[in-house]
């Protein structure tokens, strides 16, 4: 155990001096695959405190091929911790940490090859040439977005203006709103007033035609009466006033079956369980039971004809009409009481034969009407006043990017065709598809948020709530914003079912200070 703790020692101080001497290439001596940043933490005359804080182990057995410490940090230079970062300087390129455990696994992780140092020649450094190549990237990107940077200029400045006209077309609104508003009002007090006037003359024609309905339904009721006095008097045989069983058998109008009888427990039944009924019972129980079957007898039992009338061939149906009607209702209307009705009352107020109204009344009836109208329209302009309104405040709460460089794009549509569809992003409103094959447009999306990640929130837009997918959920599109100098869509992809990827390029994406800062995050690794 001594023994083997011993050369573990030994080995330990082999290692980390080698690593020293690798490292010493740089100008401040650290442990293999330690960045710079990190150096301080390494140092050969103290003990080593692993990063979490969790033990302290003598400084030789850093880097030994030991994992000692729970996070790796002990072991940034081989590969005998899971968890570990190795860090890779790749001069004349970008730095770079990559998994202490790909140390040495014969795979060439660093530009420089130092990952691989167990077998040297393994990798070759290839820095240079790459960082040359990055470099050359970066300088196009970085006169992309100069360029660019131009537009999107412009496009803060048109933003701002669209803005601000916004916000003054608002309270223009909201000024033609209160006017518009007054002008409802009073057409609403006049409309209210002229309507009174009108009902005021028009009310004497519901009366006129309220009487003029009583009287109908009292001619109507004294029909009844004569048509059933006229049937009991005809069957009050004997005129005492009164009509019985015997009375009502002799007539043999209700002989339902034929048989030459009347059905004694019928006429019972309209009699009301009585030997016989008196005219007023007659007329308000028993007719109105019996006509229906009188006059099903009418129709079945014809009077005979006499032999004249049977040699004409023709029978004229009107005039048949005609009698049937009679025997029904008896006698014509001439005997009926005459209802008292004071026409000239009604002279001036009834509407003449084509059913117009005096002349006083129509112009009454007008007026309200053309009241009624205006204030339709002032309701209409309120109403239409109001809608601008909400879509002006919707847009003036609408997030147009930090400089409003967003703004003008808004309502702007924008066409993608691949072999199958025909998309189409309308920004900070809607993206649909379209198959070539014709049908409907299909709804991608209804603008939704920005939902960059952090720190590049308005990098990418995120348009929800589309059509909903065949068993599955709604279609949505994510835009992922890119620095061009004109607005257009360079790709759309689907990349799961429904969910849709569409790269977008503007000038509005360009930034000379998000590059700056993209770079200076890059050199931190
Ligand atoms: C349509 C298109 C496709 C989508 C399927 C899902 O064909 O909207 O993009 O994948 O419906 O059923």
């Amino acid at each position: 155990m001594i023994y083997s703790a011993w050369i573990r020692q030994l080995q330990s101080l082999t290692i980390v001096l080698f690593t020293f001497i690798i490292s010493g290439q740089t100008d401040v001596p650290r442990p293999r695959g330690v960045s710079l940043s990190k150096a301080s933490l390494y140092s050969p005359t103290k003990d080593f405190t692993c990063f979490d804080g969790t033990s302290t182990i003598p400084f030789s057995y850093v880097n030994d091929d030991y994992c000692d410490c729970f996070d790796g940090s002990d072991e940034p230079g081989t590969s005998a911790c899971l968890n570990g970062v190795f860090y890779c300087t790749n001069a004349g390129h970008r730095p770079q940490n990559i998994p202490s455990s790909r140390v040495n696994d014969g795979i060439c992780d660093c530009c420089d090859g130092t990952d691989e140092y167990a077998t040297p020649g393994t990798c070759s450094n290839v820095c240079e040439e790459l960082g040359r190549e990055a470099r050359a990237k970066a300088q196009q990107l970085a006169d992309l977005h100069k360029a660019g940077n131009h537009l999107r200029l412009e496009l803060i400045e048109k933003g701002n203006k669209k803005r601000s006209e916004m916000a003054v077309q608002l309270s223009q609104l909201e000024k033609d709103k209160a006017e518009a508003e007054l002008i409802k009002s009073e057409k609403e007090a006049l409309k209210n007033e002229l309507e009174a006037k009108e009902n005021e003359a028009l009310q004497v024609y519901r009366d006129a035609e309220e009487k003029e309905r009583q009287r109908n339904a009292e001619i109507e009721r004294q029909q009844r009466e004569k048509e059933a006095r006229e049937h009991f008097d005809k069957y009050d045989v004997n005129s005492d006033g009164t009509l019985t069983i015997d009375e009502i058998q002799k007539a043999l109008i209700f002989d339902r079956n034929k048989d030459g009888e009347v059905d004694q427990e019928d006429i019972l039944h309209f009699f009301g369980d009585k030997d016989s009924v008196n005219l007023e019972y007659f007329i308000s129980t028993t007719w109105p039971m019996l006509k229906p079957l009188f006059m099903t007898n009418q129709g079945l039992f014809q009077p005979a004809v006499n032999e004249e009338e049977a040699e004409e061939p023709e029978v004229d149906e009107e005039e048949e009409a005609a009698r049937d009607t009679e025997d029904v209702g008896g006698d014509d209307d001439d005997n009926i009481d005459e209802i008292p009705h004071d026409h000239t009352d009604d002279h001036d107020i009834e509407p003449d034969q084509s059913g117009k109204y005096d002349e006083e009344t129509q112009k009454l009836i007008d007026e309200a009407t053309e009241a009624r109208r205006q204030l339709t329209d002032a309701e209409r302009t309120v109403r239409e006043i109001e809608s601008n309104m909400r879509t002006f405040q919707q847009n003036l709460e609408k997030d147009y990017g930090p400089q409003q460089e967003y703004a003008t794009l808004d309502g702007q549509c924008l066409e993608y065709e691949d072999k199958e569809y025909i998309y189409k992003l309308c920004l900070f409103q809607k993206v649909t598809q379209k198959s070539k094959n014709g049908g409907m447009e299909v709804g991608l999306g209804e603008w939704g948020e920005w939902a960059g990640e952090e720190g590049k929130k308005y990098s990418v837009m995120k348009y929800t709530n589309g059509l909903a997918c065949w068993n599955g959920p709604h279609r949505m599109s994510t835009v992922n914003l890119n620095c061009g100098l004109e607005s257009k869509l360079t790709s759309v992809t689907e990349p799961f079912r429904c969910e849709y990827k569409i790269e977008f390029t503007t000038p509005a994406a360009c930034d000379d200070s998000n590059l700056a800062q993209q770079e200076t995050s890059h050199d931190e690794l």
